[in-house]
């Protein structure tokens, strides 16, 4: 039997997907196959699928298996990566040290096994002795920081060398300029950038989807494979529990081995390793790890509330032991009204409307 063809998910597409297959060097729109959708089998990005169906003539073909993921990212959704390269601003209005440590925290939760690269972009509006102690401080924490600038194409030649021969996910904030990057490093991407930025803070061009390219960069050998993804929320980013907070931040997690106290929180307590060795932490990275306790516990309050809300708002009916489904309680504001309330109060209307005749009398 012949083996099924196999291609890679760039993206969505008009309810389906787009597939780029290696061997025949093309990209096809598909569709999955019934039982799939049955299954709800998840389709998504990076993904890599066995194809059957497959037409050149009409560059259509039918995804009817999905390959085991060796990873997954929920967000940005992203299968199958090797690497994320976080891109912030070091334009001095989007710079924000505490911004790009929770970028770093929800990767590291996001891809355990991966370091993420920092890329600290729009290098052209800085100074370089400012940007300098920046890029110390997270190179020193065992991250690869590159400083790049899309504008004058400086640092561009070591993004490259740190994406060649891998898939890398380019994400971050909108508007640091992803996209801008990738368009500078292969400009036959021509992808959109938000051409407004400057005047309203967004734009036109924002980029909505995740996407993978295929780039050639440099030398021929393994493809490259990158994916531009739109900027997210800070809502969106992920929070460990607050006491696995000091496991993002390598310098408190180091510090934090030594400390005497299970779940210690490394804020107030006295004796603590951490409190008694701040001459070895960053102060910003300090304040920025605290602050991202303080959120985490919020977080932690807010899910509890959720959960402790939606099982009030819940109950199970029907079926025995446990085969019963569950269905929201009705609460007296969503039941809907009888038609004997409806006479009672249209009964009362008019008793009130009479009773304020007489007043008027
Ligand atoms: N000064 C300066 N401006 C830049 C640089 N890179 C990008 N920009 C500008 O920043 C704005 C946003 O760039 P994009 O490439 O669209 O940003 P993005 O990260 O892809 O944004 P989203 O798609 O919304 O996530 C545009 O106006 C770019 O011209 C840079 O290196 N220096
Ligand atoms: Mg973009
Ligand atoms: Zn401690």
């Amino acid at each position: 039997m012949n083996q099924p063809l196999e291609g890679v998910v760039l993206r969505g597409h008009a309810g389906g997907w787009l597939v780029y297959v290696d061997l025949l060097a093309s990209t096809f729109v598909c569709q999955a196959r019934g039982r799939l959708k049955k299954e709800k089998t998840s389709i998504i990005t990076g993904d890599r699928v066995e194809l059957d169906e497959v037409s050149t003539a009409n560059g259509t073909a039918v995804i009817v298996a999905v390959r085991k993921r060796h990873n997954v990212l929920t967000r940005p959704p992203l299968a199958n990566v090797d690497q994320v390269v976080i891109v912030q601003s070091l334009s001095p209005r989007e710079w924000s040290l505490h911004l790009c440590d929770r970028y770093l925290v929800h990767f590291q939760l996001e891809l355990p096994k991966c370091m993420p690269v920092l890329c600290l972009n729009k290098a052209d509006l800085l100074e370089k002795s400012e940007i300098e102690p920046l890029q110390k401080i997270y190179q020193e924490l065992g991250y690869t920081v590159i400083i790049t600038s899309s504008v004058t194409s400086n640092g561009l030649n070591d993004l490259m060398k740190s994406l060649e021969g891998k898939i890398s996910v380019i994400s971050g904030p909108s508007g640091v300029g992803k996209s801008s990057l990738l368009n500078v490093l292969h400009p036959g991407l021509k992808l959109k950038v938000d051409e407004r930025e400057e005047e309203t803070g967004f734009g036109r061009h924002v980029t909505t989807c995740s996407e993978l390219y295929s780039v050639e960069l440099g030398r021929k050998g393994d493809a490259t494979w990158i994916a531009d993804t739109p900027g997210f929320s800070v809502y969106d980013l992920r929070y460990p529990e607050p006491v696995q907070v000091g496991k993002e931040f390598p310098e408190i997690k180091e510090l934090a081995e030594g400390c005497k106290f299970s779940n210690c929180l490394h804020l107030v307590e006295h004796e603590c390793n951490v409190l008694s060795n701040m001459d070895k932490v960053h102060e910003k990275r300090y304040e920025s790890y605290a602050q991202v306790v303080a959120e985490a516990q919020h977080e932690k309050r807010q899910r509890k509330d959720t959960s402790t809300k939606v099982e009030a708002a819940v109950k199970k009916v029907g079926g025995k032991e446990g085969k019963g489904v569950t269905v929201p309680r009705l609460s007296q504001r969503y039941r809907e009204t009888s038609r004997r309330k409806i006479r009672q109060d249209l009964v009362q209307i008019d008793i009130d409307e009479d009773v304020e005749d007489n007043d008027d009398e």
